[in-house]
């Protein structure tokens, strides 16, 4: 069993709608246990910024499924939504990241290849994933830092 803290991101259409349709579907599937999910924020284009208002948030999902199968899942659940790939960092129906993974002994994974980095090599500069990730994980803490104090540091800059 692994669990997954997943961001989740959209920009286009019916944000909430695109997320939800998602978030039903991963519930669903027979080799997830369990999904809980951040409450949804707006958040202010970061990277690309000539762009719509995104809907933020976050999920923890409990899965039989190794981070490249979940991967696969991910990217099947942003077809569903018309997710099409046009300007990096740009408009999405729907985005979902895996932004950090453990294994069944709580132990965080490392991963670094062509098709997956995890940790998300930018979520420790991005307000947009620490705040929901906070939600579900408050205790976390990565390079000797909590996310509280993260996202002090990001708000000064
Ligand atoms: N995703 C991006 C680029 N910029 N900005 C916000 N606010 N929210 C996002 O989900 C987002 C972004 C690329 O994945
Ligand atoms: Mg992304
Ligand atoms: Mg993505």
């Amino acid at each position: 069993m692994y669990t997954y803290y997943i961001s989740v991101g959209s920009n286009i259409g019916d944000k909430r709608g695109h997320i939800n349709l998602a978030l039903q579907s991963l519930q669903e599937h027979d080799a997830v246990s369990k999904v809980i999910s951040s409450p949804l924020i707006e958040t202010e284009p970061w990277g690309y910024t000539d762009q719509d208002i995104f809907v933020n948030g976050m999920w923890l999902c409990e899965s039989s499924l190794a981070p490249h199968q979940m991967l696969s899942l991910l990217q099947s659940l942003e077809q569903g939504a018309g997710r099409e790939r046009l300007i990096h960092w740009g408009p999405r129906t729907l985005d979902l990241d895996i932004i950090l993974a453990f294994d069944e002994s709580g132990t965080m994974i490392s991963i670094c290849d062509e098709s997956l980095t995890v940790p998300h090599p930018y979520f420790w500069d991005r307000t947009f994933v620490l705040e929901p990730l906070h939600e579900l994980l408050p205790t976390f803490t990565f390079k000797g830092m909590s996310i509280s104090e993260r996202l002090a540091t990001l708000s000064l800059a």
